[in-house]
Parts: C-alpha cells; sequence; structure tokens
C-alpha cells in the first residue's frame, strides 16, 4: 500500500517525499556502503583525533542560560552511594569493589549533533491557509514531536514529551561513518566576526583545492574552539560571540552549494555552525536560524555544534590534506532531538 505524504505544501526549495514519504533520516540516505567505502581510502597513516571537547565545556551557562553543565553523581543502591562499594560488605568472600555513577545531561550543551526533530516551523503544509507546527519531510507536533506548546504562557501542558519521530536513534541506527572533509575558515579570514558568503567560500574551495562530494561530512574550522578552551569553563559569551567567521545561511549561494553537493552533514567548532545572529531578512515574518531551517527542516541535513576542530584541522594543512574518514554515531537515545556526540577523525 502506497504511503500519502503528509502534506499539500511543501517548503519551497525543501526535498520532502524525496527519500519517500515516511522518511526520517534525510540526507543520511546518500551515505551509502560504497561512499563509506571511499571513506576508508582516506585513512592512510592510521592515525586518528578526538574531536570532541569535554563535556562540562563550554562551561557554566554563559553562552545559553537553558542548558546546564554535566551533572555526575554516583548510582544509588538503598540510599548508598555505589562508589568504591567492596562486594565484601554483601558477601566476605568476595574482592570486586564497584562504581558505578549517572549523570544529569542537558543533550545539546557541548559537542553534539542537531537531529532533524531539533528545528521546526510554522508553515502550511496541509494548505488550508493557516500554519501549524511541521518538521522535516511533514511530520507534526503532538502528535509527531510530543511537547509543551504552550510557549506564551510558558506553562507547561502536562503533556509527554519526546521525538515520536526523526528522533536521534534514527541517526544512530544509520551508523554515521563516512568522508569528512574540512574547511579552515580560520586559516583564510583569521579570528575577526565575519559572515562568510558564497563567494568567500568558494575562493576558500578553490585556494585549499578542496572537493565536496555526495555523503560528504562538511567540518568547519573558524578558531571557536580554540578560544573557548582558553577560557577554562568561563566563558567570556561577549568576547566569543564578537569573533569568527561562519557561514551566512541567509546567503542563497551557501543554500544552493549545500542543496547541490549532496553532503549529508556540517559540522563546526562554534555555536551554530551558522553565524548568530543572523542577518534580518526582508519578509515580514523569518527564521532566527536561517542555516537550520535550509538543513534540519527543509533537507533534511544534520548540524554538529562545538566540535573539536582546531587540531584535527592544523593535522591536515601541515599534510596538505582536507579529506579523513569520519566516524560520529549520536546516543542511540529513543525520542531524543539532540545528542552529544564523540566524533573521532582518523587520518
Ligand atoms: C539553538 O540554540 C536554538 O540551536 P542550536 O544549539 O542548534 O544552535
Amino acid at each position: 500500500m502506497s504511503v500519502k505524504p503528509r502534506w499539500k505544501n511543501r517548503p519551497e526549495g525543501s526535498n520532502w517525499g524525496d527519500f519517500g514519504p515516511e522518511d526520517q533520516i534525510g540526507r543520511l540516505n546518500l551515505l551509502t556502503p560504497e561512499r563509506r567505502r571511499a571513506a576508508a581510502a582516506e585513512i592512510r597513516t592510521g592515525q586518528s583525533f578526538c574531536l570532541s571537547l569535554p563535556l562540562d565545556y563550554p562551561g557554566g551557562t554563559a553562552i545559553n542560560a537553558s542548558r546546564h553543565p554535566p551533572r555526575l553523581g554516583p548510582v544509588m543502591d538503598n540510599g548508598r552511594p555505589n562508589m568504591n562499594f567492596p562486594y565484601s560488605c554483601n558477601n566476605p568472600r568476595h574482592l570486586d569493589v564497584l562504581c558505578d555513577d549517572q549523570v544529569l545531561l542537558t543533550l545539546q550543551y557541548s559537542t553534539q549533533w542537531d537531529s532533524l526533530a531539533h528545528i521546526g516551523q510554522e508553515f502550511d503544509a496541509d494548505g488550508d491557509g493557516e500554519a501549524e507546527i511541521v518538521f522535516y519531510n511533514g511530520f507534526r507536533a503532538n502528535e509527531d514531536i510530543a511537547g509543551p506548546l504552550d510557549h506564551k504562557s510558558g506553562l507547561p501542558t502536562g503533556q509527554e514529551s519526546g521525538a515520536h519521530v526523526l528522533g536521534v536513534e534514527h541517526m544512530a541506527e544509520s551508523a554515521v561513518q563516512g568522508r569528512g572533509v574540512m574547511i579552515d575558515l580560520k586559516q583564510h579570514f583569521g579570528t575577526d566576526r565575519r559572515f562568510v558568503t558564497y563567494d568567500d567560500l568558494m575562493r576558500v574551495l578553490e585556494a585549499d583545492d578542496i572537493d565536496v562530494e555526495a555523503g560528504d561530512i562538511v567540518c568547519f574550522r573558524t578558531g571557536f574552539d580554540e578560544m573557548l578552551l582558553s577560557m577554562e569553563r568561563q566563558p567570556d559569551a561577549r568576547r566569543l560571540r564578537s569573533h569568527f567567521a561562519a557561514i551566512d545561511g541567509r546567503d542563497k549561494g551557501i543554500q544552493r552549494w549545500i542543496e547541490e553537493t549532496g553532503l549529508v552533514a556540517l559540522a563546526a567548532d562554534n555555536i551554530a555552525v551558522e553565524q548568530t545572529p543572523a542577518r534580518d531578512a526582508d519578509e515580514t515574518r523569518f527564521t532566527a536560524l536561517p542555516l537550520h531551517e535550509h538543513c534540519l527542516f527543509k533537507l533534511g541535513i544534520y548540524l554538529g555544534e562545538f566540535w573539536l576542530m582546531s587540531p584535527l584541522a592544523d593535522w591536515l594543512r601541515a599534510n596538505n590534506r582536507s579529506r579523513f574518514f569520519l566516524t560520529a554515531p549520536p546516543l542511540r537515545l529513543p525520542g531524543a532531538v539532540g545528542s552529544p556526540v564523540t566524533p573521532v577523525a582518523t587520518v
């Protein structure tokens, strides 16, 4: 039985339905076994790089007041913390000593993936003249992505919360492993704040002889990671936000390039991959996060943020390379809309 799309209008420039009406992984469909095999050819020395910050960076809540550092503690067993617990307490013949812990983790506090359930939009997908809240491929708030809708009052609605579709587990099940391509914006633009346009980007790709192909995961180094780490968990948000080049998410040329290359994900060492706050648009109503709209909402392209890019970018430049083998699955946590990730690049 053929399944009908859940929309009559699809957003201009979107690929909704192209991977099927029920598709929940978007461009990850393009990360095929052949592309993964080709990516493995980028392993030449076997050296690897951890692309995750320590997950207690950025540090404090200065960058995003609603996202908190991880709170780690022992698992409790009958009121007793399970750290350095000798089994001999239960059986004097046992030698084992147990440590067992748990964490309260804001999933998008530090090095992370945004799933396709992270950003939706008020959009008239059913063509009745009124906007509803929809996500990639026309999935709906409430029935598909559950959670409080009453943002005006800020009061909880009593609903359960979680992504019944588009959750980060689908990304994990697709085994995110393929070719990474590094674009070193810091090398070309230094650390001054700049909106990187299509022309800027094309100049960088040409100067560094970089090709982006279908199935690639494109990584941007801006230098944000180095400044953040130098602040030793006391981030100066004003200083961080007033520096660094990042792509202009509203630039139509950049949007077209993202659409045409077939890349599956964009990741960066900064807060949002795109420059934030974004430039205002001319329309009466517009998206605050245009790259998020273009990627997560329209094209099913994932965004990775707060990745540790600089050591790898320096190594690649010193070795006249831009490509590497990348393994970066999120947590297989059903219903989550984002996830910490410990990406590993092998060169
Ligand atoms: C927001 O801050 C809304 O999103 P992200 O973490 O993806 O930049």
